[in-house]
C-alpha cells in the first residue's frame, strides 16, 4: 500500500468516525479486497429503481479542505440490484444518486474477502417533505415486551452509528416512544443497560405518520449463540427455522411448531409484524451443522414474491461478544437461508439465498450430505398449519 493511499484511509477512518485518534491498527497493510452488493427501491412503492449512481468515496482532508474521493462507482440495474467488487478494505462513504429522488449516503465496512449485502436502500422521491412523526415500542428480543428506559439516537445517513446525534429521547415508562424527523436518511441507535447495543436504518418520507417497533437483546451468557429476527410492517408473519445436522441425519428442526430441543429453543412466535423471533442455542455442538432459515409465512410460497426480499428482515448472531447482521438479500422466493455453522464457524450464505418453497419433495432427504438446495426446499414442504 503507497502512501498517499494510506495517508488517504487514515483520514477517512478519522473523519468517519469522529474519533480523536485515527485507528491506524484498523488499516490493513495488505491489498486485501471485499465486495459489497446490494439494491435499490422507491420507499413509496418498492418498484425497483434502475440506473442508480452508487458510488464508494474515501474522505480525504487537505489542510481545512475535505475533498471526497471516488473509489468506485455501480449502477443499479433492472431489478435495482447493484454489485461492487474489488474494493480495498476500509472505511468508507456510500453514495446513491437517483433521478427524482434525494441522494442518500452512508457508511460501508468492506472487510476483507468477504461479499457483504448492504441494507436496502429506498430512496425518498424530491417531491416529499415535511415532518413525520414516528411512534411505537421498543421490544425485548427475548419475551416481546415492550421496554421502558431506552434511549434512542439518531444518525443522518445509512449505517451511520458515529457523528453528531441529531435526536435523542428515551422510551416512557410503558415503553413507547415518539420522535419528528423531517424527510431523509437515518440509522437509529437503541441502548439500554443489560443489552446489547444495536442500531436499525430507517427511511423517512415527509410528512406521514408511522409506526414502528425495534427490538434490542439482553446481553447473552458466553456459551450461548442467539439469533434475532425482525422485520418490518409487512408481511405479518415471519418466521424463523433452525436445523441441526449431525451424522448426516436431522437431529431437530426447531420452529414455531416445535419451539425447543434440549440445546435451542425458541422465544416465541410472532404473528402481527416487526418480530422478534429470537433462537438461543445455549450449548452448541461444534461437531455438528446447523442452518438457520427465514419463512415468509404469510405468502407461504411462490417462486416470484418479492415480499420477504421487501420485508425488511434483519437477522442478528450474537455470539461470543460479536454480533454478526444480515439484512434480507434483493432475490424472489419466500424462504431465506440465512447462514450454516459448520464446526464452530459461522458461515454466511452466498449467492442465491431465497428460494420457492413449492412443489418440494425429496425422497433422499435422511441424507444431508446431497443436494442441499432440494433439502432447504422440503424444509418448508407440508409445515403444520397455526391455528
Ligand atoms: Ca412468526
Amino acid at each position: 500500500m503507497n502512501n498517499v493511499w494510506k495517508t488517504f484511509i487514515v483520514c477517512l477512518l478519522f473523519i468517519v468516525t469522529g474519533c480523536g485518534v485515527p485507528d491506524v491498527e484498523a488499516v490493513n497493510e495488505n491489498t486485501s479486497q471485499g465486495t459489497i452488493f446490494g439494491s435499490v427501491k422507491d420507499a413509496t412503492n418498492y418498484e425497483p429503481i434502475e440506473g442508480v449512481e452508487v458510488e464508494i468515496l474515501g474522505r480525504f482532508r487537505i489542510l481545512n479542505s475535505v475533498i471526497d474521493v471516488p473509489v468506485a462507482i455501480a449502477y443499479t440495474d433492472a431489478n435495482g440490484n447493484f454489485t461492487i467488487s474489488n474494493i480495498p478494505s476500509g472505511t468508507y462513504i456510500i453514495r446513491f444518486k437517483g433521478d427524482g429522488y434525494i441522494s442518500a449516503h452512508g457508511i460501508v465496512n468492506v472487510e476483507s474477502n468477504k461479499t457483504k449485502n448492504y441494507p436496502m436502500v429506498l430512496l425518498i422521491p424530491s417531491n416529499s417533505s415535511g415532518l413525520s412523526t414516528i411512534t411505537g415500542k421498543i421490544l425485548d428480543a427475548l419475551t416481546g415486551n415492550a421496554l421502558s428506559g431506552v434511549s434512542i439516537g439518531v444518525f443522518k445517513g445509512i449505517e451511520a452509528t458515529t457523528g453528531e446525534l441529531i435526536y435523542q429521547a428515551n422510551t416512557d415508562q410503558t415503553g413507547n416512544f415518539s420522535l419528528e424527523l423531517e424527510e431523509g436518511y437515518y440509522t437509529i441507535l437503541l441502548s439500554k443497560n443489560g443489552y446489547i447495543t444495536t442500531y436499525y436504518p430507517i427511511y423517512i418520507v415527509g410528512n406521514r405518520q408511522i409506526t414502528y417497533e425495534f427490538t434490542i437483546s439482553p446481553v447473552v451468557s458466553q456459551n450461548s449463540v442467539r439469533i434475532i429476527l425482525t422485520w418490518g410492517q409487512t408481511p405479518a408473519d415471519l418466521d424463523a427455522h433452525l436445523v441441526k445436522i449431525k451424522n448426516n441425519q436431522m437431529e431437530y428442526h426447531i420452529a414455531y411448531y416445535n419451539k425447543s430441543s434440549s440445546e435451542a429453543y425458541l422465544s416465541r412466535d410472532d404473528t402481527n409484524s416487526f418480530g422478534p423471533e429470537t433462537i438461543d442455542i445455549t450449548s452448541l455442538d461444534t461437531n455438528a451443522i446447523y442452518r438457520y432459515y427465514v419463512h415468509d409465512y404469510t405468502t407461504y410460497s411462490g417462486d416470484t414474491s418479492l415480499a420477504l426480499a421487501n420485508s425488511g428482515a434483519i437477522v442478528r448472531v450474537v455470539w461470543q461478544d460479536k454480533t454478526y447482521t444480515f439484512y434480507v438479500p434483493n432475490q424472489p422466493g419466500t424462504a431465506w437461508k440465512v447462514f450454516e455453522i459448520v464446526d464452530g464457524n459461522l458461515i454466511p450464505c452466498e449467492g442465491i439465498c431465497i428460494f420457492g418453497v413449492s412443489g418440494s419433495s425429496d425422497p433422499n432427504i435422511g441424507n444431508f450430505a446431497i443436494n442441499q438446495r432440494m433439502q432447504d426446499r422440503y424444509l418448508f414442504n407440508n409445515l403444520p398449519p397455526k391455528f
